[in-house]
């Protein structure tokens, strides 16, 4: 288990004024930033970012979004830290979200969550590196 995972604080978050409250959760939760950068997807970066879900019917709004605004993308290291990361966020859906994690607090629609979370270990390393060099990971 290499106790790290990939996050993004997306567009809505990000234009909501949402992105301090959000980093300054992860620390308080326990959260070592590995790597920290404010960033821009294009259109085709968010495509091949998404490319998983590139047969779901919300794919195309999915890649619209998370190319329309600013985003902050972090590695962040924690034991356990997928499984850890994903119960602070809460379930994709906010009015599905357990009180106090990050999307109910700050997220507005299912398709608009205010972050992305990795699902695997595996998919946080390739998510990481789809961001920054090992120069960049500290
Ligand atoms: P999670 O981000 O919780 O792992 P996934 O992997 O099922 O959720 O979905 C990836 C992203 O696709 C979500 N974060 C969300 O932005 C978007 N998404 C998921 N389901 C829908 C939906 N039904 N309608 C619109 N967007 C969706």
């Amino acid at each position: 288990m290499s106790n790290r995972t990939f996050t993004m604080i997306k567009p809505d978050a990000m234009r909501n004024g949402h992105a301090g409250a959000i980093i300054d959760r992860f620390i308080k939760e326990g959260f070592r930033i590995v790597a920290l950068k404010q960033t821009k997807l294009s259109a085709e970066k968010a495509g091949e970012f998404y490319a998983v879900h590139k047969e779901r019917p919300f794919y195309g709004e999915l890649v619209d979004f998370m190319s329309s605004g600013v985003i902050v993308a972090a590695i962040l290291e924690k034991e356990n830290a997928v499984a850890a990361f994903r119960e602070l966020i809460g379930a994709t859906n906010p009015s599905q979200a357990a009180e106090g994690t990050i999307r109910k607090l700050y997220a507005t629609s299912v398709g608009e969550n205010a972050v992305h979370g990795s699902d695997s270990d595996e998919n946080a390393k390739i998510e990481g590196s789809f961001f920054f060099s090992g120069l960049e990971q500290f």
